[in-house]
């Protein structure tokens, strides 16, 4: 029987979350894993993304039982609080640092395989200036992902890079740039995400950066230009769904955005938002 464009829709929407003690620099919406996901499904987003410091920041069975409640899907797992929190990243000039970075997303990696399968690597990939620049840092980083992919591989989980503006990582900061790094690892177990907030600051041109990049793109973030909710900025979010279609992109699209003027607030304007656009490019892209 062929699939409707309600039970394979292309684009689902999900919202980032945390823990309770997560710090500022956690981009989420809602704090509080219950809490948030009564909300994300009440707002009418399909998945969360668990936005964690370590593994055990959850209780898979648990974690399970309020996914089941509330009919949600993890999206993903994002990791930049290893590094905003820690200080864990795989490009250091500690070794020490580097290992605790590689086994605290190893755990990940493997939580992810029973939720998400996705693990993405935007700050915790950390910076060049300690190593001695973009070079040796990217065989740093290239080294890493090669031993992490060889640990998601087989539990058919993909590791995401993500591009983030040069305000707050020195290096990867394009989509063009991740691609290269992509090139270089050549798994299909290292993917990249594209961030719109990071891609309004960095890439030339908004659409023309997600086409080029639609051989590797496995996930989005969606924030508007000053990283409130999408229609509370200027970014053009035509531009970024006709680019989507146009590579037949099919996946989630994830807000993450500051919780501004007040987290209800922001997560009912994101999907208010979205939801039209994305029922539209369903309509157009979803089934099969
Ligand atoms: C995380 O997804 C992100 O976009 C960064 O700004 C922080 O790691
Ligand atoms: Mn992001």
């Amino acid at each position: 029987m062929q699939n409707t464009t309600a039970d394979n829709p292309a684009l689902k929407l999900a919202v980032a979350i945390a823990d309770t003690g997560a710090p500022p620099s956690a981009f989420v919406v809602w704090r509080g894993f219950e809490e948030s996901m009564a909300k994300a499904a009440r707002f009418g987003y399909q998945g969360v993304e668990l936005a964690l410091r370590r593994a055990d920041d959850v209780h898979p069975d648990r974690l399970e039982q309020l996914l089941g409640e509330h009919r949600l899907e993890v999206s993903a797992i994002s990791t930049g609080q290893l590094y905003g929190t820690d200080g864990l990243c795989l490009i250091h000039p500690d070794v020490d640092i580097r290992s605790a970075a590689h086994s605290a997303l190893a755990d990940l990696i493997r939580l992810a395989a029973r939720f998400g399968r996705k693990v993405n690597i935007g700050r915790a990939r950390g910076q060049a200036a300690g190593v001695g620049g973009a070079e040796p840092a990217l065989q740093m980083l290239i080294d890493a992902l090669r031993h992490l992919a060889d640990i998601a591989a087989p539990l058919g989980v993909q590791l995401i890079i993500e591009p983030v503006n040069r305000y707050e990582v020195d290096l990867i900061h394009t989509l063009d740039e991740a691609a290269d790094l992509l090139r270089a690892i050549d798994s299909p177990a290292v993917g990249m995400m594209a961030d719109v907030f990071h891609m309004n600051i960095e890439d030339a041109r908004i659409g023309r950066s997600i086409e080029s990049a639609a051989p590797w793109l496995s996930y989005v973030h969606l924030a508007d230009s000053n990283r409130l909710a999408p229609g509370w900025g200027h970014l053009d979010f035509g531009e970024v769904f006709q680019s989507l279609g146009k590579t037949g992109y099919r996946g989630w699209v994830t807000a993450e955005i500051l919780p501004k003027p007040d987290p209800d607030a922001a997560a009912r304007q994101a999907a208010d938002f979205l939801r039209p656009i994305i029922n539209d490019y369903n309509a157009r892209w979803g089934g099969a």
